[in-house]
């Protein structure tokens, strides 16, 4: 039996952490086993590279160790995580996954997007989504919120154009490839996001089932 890949995606403080407990919380109630994860992260392995790779340090970190840690943590997380949970059925939903690669190292960071993909060949194989989820808000309004949780940490200290550039970037994706993706605006009042949420993911899931 195989199961179903969601991730969420989006620039940030676009509310991917908010609505992932929303979303868990309606697949479990039609009875579907659910793999909430993150990434980096998602093994204790995994993040403890998270840690290196959001800590902010006096030694800047070459943007290729920031590519190869986001895969290495990646490569840790697919092997522990998502493919078992896969293979038994389960729904994974995945808080950023290799989108957010070609978002941040591939729009923000200016790595060409080949060498993305060749490393996502490398470490993934045939495995990708079967439906992500952008949250989309203009980059003010998600810094804004971003800002008032407090200390920020290596990514949200980049300047305004790195994220006008990581959010063109995801829209990009869709653009390319909509069948994949669904973009929900995310500046909207959370209970409207969760409203539109409700409303269109039983439509959505039976798409990515396909
Ligand atoms: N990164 C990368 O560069 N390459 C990669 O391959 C991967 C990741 C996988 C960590 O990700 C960083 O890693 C990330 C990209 C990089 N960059 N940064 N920073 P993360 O997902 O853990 O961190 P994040 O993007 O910073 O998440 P976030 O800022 O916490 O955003 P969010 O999860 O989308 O938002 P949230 O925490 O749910 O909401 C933010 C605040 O807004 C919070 O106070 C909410 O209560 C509030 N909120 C949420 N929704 C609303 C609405 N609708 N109205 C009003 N207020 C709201």
């Amino acid at each position: 039996m195989s199961g179903l890949f969601i991730t969420l995606e989006g620039p940030e403080g676009a509310g991917k952490s908010t609505n992932r407990e929303f979303i868990a919380g309606r697949l479990r109630e039609v009875g579907m086993e659910v793999q909430l994860t993150r990434e980096p992260g998602g093994t204790p392995l995994a993040e403890r590279i998270r840690e290196l790779l959001l800590a902010p340090s006096e030694e800047p970190m070459a943007v290729d160790t920031e590519l190869l840690l986001m895969f290495a943590a990646r490569a840790q997380h697919i092997e522990q995580v998502i493919r078992p949970a896969l293979a038994r059925g389960a729904v994974v939903l995945c808080d950023r996954f290799t989108d957010a690669t070609y978002a941040y190292q591939g729009g923000g960071r200016g790595v060409p997007l080949a060498r993305i993909a060749q490393l996502e060949a490398f470490v993934q194989g045939t495995l990708q989504p079967d439906l992500t989820l952008i949250f989309d808000l203009p980059v003010e309004v998600g810094l804004a919120r971003a800002a008032a949780r407090g200390r920020l940490d290596r990514f949200e200290q980049e300047a305004r154009g790195f994220f006008d550039a990581v959010r063109q970037a995801y829209l990009a994706r869709a653009t390319a490839n909509p069948r994949r993706y669904q973009i929900i605006d995310a500046s909207q009042p959370l209970a409207d996001v969760q409203a539109h949420l409700n409303k269109a993911l039983p439509q959505w899931l039976e798409l990515a089932r396909g």
